[in-house]
């Protein structure tokens, strides 16, 4: 079989992606997830009616995959080998390398499904309601409707086409709509708090685990920081992790709180942060803020 599959601890982005991207490969092609879908991504594949994805389990040594949304190893299911991806579709930086060619398609859009979609019409597929309500509410999801600094016109141009299909009217709206359920997740438990959008990193040798939540209100979660920081020592303390920070972004100040266990100082000292004020205006996007200023500098 061949999987079409998004990362771990999966977003609406990496499964939307997935489900669509398998349907415009057609026959012997099966999206799957890696893990259990968060509230926002259920609430969409249940608005537009459709199953979602099976998680995928038990690999086969001959089954192959396609990889949407991710390219790292180390966010990659476990048990997968290198040599088993025959094609990647992403939007974030290439880090990986093949002993063998396969096909890599990146754009530098605000999602993966702004990348789906321009496929489908570059290539004259019909997109029907369905997948563009699927694919519309990616987009929203991926870029903060279109508030974060990774969103280019692209990924606007493609939400204007798809909302027109899907009938989705108000975009803007149907976004808040999608992040409320998204929040939902601030009165989980502080595991699924952390883990709901997580993501390893290497950066030299040094293991950091960064997890990013959005939220309409910021407070729904900070009357949980007093539990949700010893949860993160723990998660650091059981991984080796160098560090765990989570991106507490807010959606309506647009900037980003950032919580941080484990070599605390290296971290501060990179963000120009402290315990008493670790708030960054303008941060939004763990994939072009966060993650490149860690790169550059631990
Ligand atoms: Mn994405």
């Amino acid at each position: 079989m061949i999987y079409v599959v998004g990362h771990k601890n999966p977003d609406t982005d990496s499964v939307v992606s997935a489900y669509v991207y398998a349907k415009f490969k057609g026959d012997g092609f099966m999206p799957a997830v890696l893990g259990e879908l968060n509230n926002e991504t259920k609430f969409v594949f249940e608005k537009f009616n459709i199953t979602p994805p099976v998680l995928l389990s038990n690999i086969k040594e001959d089954d192959k995959f396609v990889l949407v949304d991710h390219n790292e190893i180390t966010q990659i299911a476990d048990g997968m080998k290198v040599d088993q991806i025959i094609e990647i579709l992403d939007h974030h930086k290439v880090n990986v390398s093949f002993s063998n060619p396969i096909y890599i398609t990146t754009k530098p859009y605000g999602s993966t499904a702004s990348i789906v979609t321009e496929i489908f019409l570059e290539e004259k597929r019909e997109v029907n309601k369905t997948l563009a309500g699927l694919l519309l509410s990616a987009i929203l999801s991926d870029t903060i409707i279109f508030k974060s600094p990774t969103t280019t016109e692209k990924d606007k141009q493609f939400a204007v086409v798809l909302s027109e299909i899907s009938g989705v009217k108000n975009v803007e709206e149907y976004g808040i709509e999608l992040f409320k359920k998204k929040a939902e997740v601030a009165s989980k438990s502080p595991s699924q708090i952390i883990f709901n959008d997580f993501k390893d990193f290497d950066f030299k040798g040094k293991k950091v685990g960064i997890g990013q939540i959005e939220l309409i209100d910021v407070n729904d979660l900070y009357i949980r920081k007093d539990e949700i920081l010893p949860q993160m020592e723990i998660i650091k303390n059981d991984n080796s992790y160098f560090a765990v920070i989570l991106v507490v972004t807010d959606i309506m100040k647009e900037g980003s709180y950032l919580w941080v266990v484990g070599n605390k100082e290296s971290i501060y000292d990179i963000f120009r942060i402290n315990d008493e004020n670790n708030y960054k205006e303008g941060i939004m996007s763990r994939k072009k803020q966060v993650v490149p200023l860690l790169e550059q500098n631990l």
